[in-house]
């Protein structure tokens, strides 16, 4: 057994999950449902040869009526998602802040279950749409299951739950036909953004890379909402949690976006499928922003308002511990679609805040679950249930599991010497924080809530050029889309009040009156916001390696030997699939072609070419070089490749990485490779 093997059969959660498992049906007899052996599987009971089916044939309608049920509702958002399992440790005990348990002992190794997923598209759509992604994780402690249901982006479109159901009537497709299918391109959208102006920050994330990821295993998390850690002596602070990957915060280029959402819809899980099944584990951070609830009025934004985020500069990220995501899921249905989360379930030690988006969530998960999962049992479903002990007198329902042997199933009672009953929080009960609160019931929002375009400024002050000018061309495809010309009117108008000239530069090209004046003053800037200053690293990223027949084997052979040493997944595509022979009889197996893989699914691309390369070949090398050229991609070459970088005018571009000497070239290819795009490549 190996140590990765070792720490699994310590995961308490897989252990349970094992109980639940059924391994493999072969050399079994079929039965039906019922146990009953069954003789013939593939001809319906009927009155004759040719006659009409009987109704007795209970195999039949045991089969038919299990398929035609097998749908359940989709989650009315993220309803397409992919989830893995893991662990998640600790560094040191955060005893100061808070008393949750999985937060104290750096040797514990609590399971855990990430489900990460788009927001609009319904669940056979595409993983690259421009969207917001969801990071939920479950922690399942020995004190009950800690959910933080986070997505990648620090704020959100609404400050206040209740317009919740209006948001997202507006970017789900039109309700008359359908269309478009898991994208904010379109008008009830875009009026919604304009009526509602608190969506203004939100709306500047969606537009920027951020909502493009490159992986799972590369965007960073957060809680959004405000909560509270307490700590054993009862003090409370107000705190912001953050998810930040090892591998850094990587982006997909627009273009490339759309074309692998036809190339492989499947592009974003399969990443993460196959490099937890390769061994390379999805890892993060978490990281928390901590408040003094006496320091609650020190900053320029009200912390209750989801659509502020802390600038890390101002409130620095703690990095309290780190999550390891090592496992596949064994049964996309059992786990992944029937997993059910909730920010309303915490641990003593974590609490909420009076954020009102969050108080809204605090009601829609429980709720939604209902419908979804059918009933009030879904915590029994093997993904959902925690994996400590639980009690109480709840009974009944759909789909209820459990057989509670005895009497009583109420409280109080004698007759079951009051249990189960509640225990001291010295005992681990859990007791709100008991904050003072002193109001009349209004329907109103305080007057701190209410700039809605500084924070929007400050995330464009932030940006590099690239990320400047690729937030203007999605404003320019999105607003493009707007069928009603005063509507994009309209969006001009609003985003002029963040900044003129990022609105005038997509105003002019969708055919509005570009404003003059008016942009926030906001001069604040947040250097962590943006992508260019995030981890660079090589590691996984997935490289196409293009020979033909007669190839350089020698310097191929260094080069993947070198490339696989720092971790970068080079993969072998030629015009047909098998044994491609180089000179000195070297061989490599590709297991690519031209035809079964475009160019956007790799990171980056080296071509050596090969004597015996015909036209053809040369004109899927030169493609796929192109391509990657396209999409800022670093490209290597040797031998014909040089020559067709040269007939392609590639050759000068930044990040294209030529030579001869394989030990001068090897390492100048990883670091453009672990410098991921080259953004301010000339297009030629
Ligand atoms: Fe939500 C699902 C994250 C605001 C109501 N939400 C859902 C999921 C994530 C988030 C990651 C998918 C969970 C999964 O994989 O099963 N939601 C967020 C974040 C928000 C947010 C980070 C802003 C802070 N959500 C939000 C509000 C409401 C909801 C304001 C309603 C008042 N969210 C839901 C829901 C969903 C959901 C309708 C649909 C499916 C589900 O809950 O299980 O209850």
């Amino acid at each position: 057994m190996n140590e990765e093997e070792e720490n699994f059969s310590e995961n308490s959660k897989n252990e349970q999950l094992e109980a639940y498992r059924s391994y493999d049906n072969r050399d079994k007899p079929l039965t039906t449902n019922q146990g009953l052996k069954m003789s013939e599987d593939e001809f319906s009971l009927t009155a004759g040869e040719r006659g009409p089916t009987l109704m007795e044939d209970f195999h039949f309608r045991e089969k038919m009526t299990h398929f035609d049920n097998e749908r359940i509702p989709e989650r009315v958002v993220h309803a397409r998602g992919f989830a893995a399992h893991g662990e998640f440790e600790v560094y040191e005990s955060m005893k100061p802040f808070t008393k949750a348990k999985f937060l104290q002992d750096p040797s514990v190794k609590t399971p855990v279950f990430v489900r990460f997923s788009t927001v609009v598209g319904n669940r056979g759509s595409k993983d690259t749409p421009r969207d917001v992604r969801g990071f939920a994780t479950k922690f399942y402690t020995e004190e009950g299951n800690y959910d933080l249901v986070a997505n990648n982006m620090p704020v959100f479109f609404i400050q206040d739950g209740i317009k919740f159901p209006d948001i997202v009537h507006a970017i789900k497709p039109e309700p008359d036909n359908e269309i478009p299918q898991a994208t904010a391109a379109h008008d009830t959208f875009w009026d919604w953004v304009t009526q509602n102006q608190e969506t203004t920050h939100m709306i500047m994330w969606l537009m920027s890379d951020r909502a493009l990821p490159r992986s799972f295993r590369m965007m960073e998390g957060f809680g959004v909402n405000t909560f509270r850690l307490i700590n054993e002596e009862g003090q409370a602070f107000f705190v912001k949690f953050h998810w930040k990957p090892m591998l850094g915060v990587h982006s997909l280029a627009w273009e490339e976006a759309e074309i692998i959402g036809g190339a492989d819809p499947d592009f974003n899980r399969r990443d993460l499928w196959d490099n937890i099944n390769m061994g390379n584990p999805a890892e993060f951070e978490l990281g928390m922003q901590i408040i003094d609830e006496k320091d609650e009025f020190k900053f320029d934004f009200d912390v209750l308002d989801g659509t502020k985020l802390w600038p890390e500069e101002e409130v620095p990220v703690q990095i309290v511990g780190k999550m390891t995501l090592n496992r596949n899921v064994d049964y996309f249905f059992g786990e992944t679609e029937q997993v059910a989360f909730h920010p309303a379930n915490i641990v003593p030690g974590i609490d909420f805040s009076n954020d009102p988006m969050l108080q809204g969530r605090l009601f829609s998960y429980l709720d939604t679950q209902l419908m979804r999962l059918s009933g009030p049992n879904f915590h029994e479903i093997p993904i959902n249930r925690p994996v400590c002990p639980f009690f109480n007198n709840q009974r009944d329902g759909f789909h209820r599991q459990t057989i509670n042997v005895g009497k009583v199933s109420y409280n109080k009672n004698a007759m079951a010497n009051g249990s189960p009953s509640p225990v001291s929080e010295e005992s681990g009960g859990f007791a709100h924080h008991q904050e003072k609160v002193d109001g009349h019931k209004i329907r109103a929002r305080s007057d701190s809530f209410k700039d809605h375009f500084s924070q929007a400024k400050m995330f464009w002050n932030s940006m590099s050029e690239p990320e400047k000018q690729h937030i203007i061309d999605a404003f320019r495809f999105e607003i493009g889309k707007v069928k009603s010309k005063e509507l994009q009117q309209r969006v001009v108008d609003m985003f002029a009040n963040v900044d003129v000239d990022m609105t005038a530069a997509f105003a002019e090209t969708i055919g509005c009156t570009p404003p003059t004046s008016g942009g926030s003053t906001e001069t604040k800037q947040s250097p962590a916001l943006s992508q260019a200053n995030t981890t660079k690293s090589a590691q996984t990223r997935k490289v196409a390696i293009i020979v033909a027949e007669g190839y350089d084997g020698q310097k191929v052979e260094a080069v993947m030997d070198g490339l696989a040493a720092a971790g970068v997944d080079p993969r072998v595509l030629s015009d047909k699939l098998g044994p491609i022979t180089g000179v000195n009889d070297s061989k490599v197996e590709a297991k690519h072609t031209f035809q079964t893989d475009a160019s956007v699914v790799f990171d980056a691309v080296y071509v050596d070419g090969g004597k015996n390369a015909d036209a053809m070949f040369e004109r899927g090398a030169t493609k796929f070089m192109r391509q990657a050229f396209e999409h800022f991609k670093p490209i290597a070459a040797s031998n014909e490749g040089l020559q067709w970088l040269k007939y392609v005018n590639l050759a000068d571009g930044l990040g294209v990485v030529q030579g001869d000497n394989h030990t001068d070239f090897v390492q100048p290819f990883i670091d453009a490779i672990a410098a991921h795009r080259f953004w301010e490549r000339k297009l030629v």
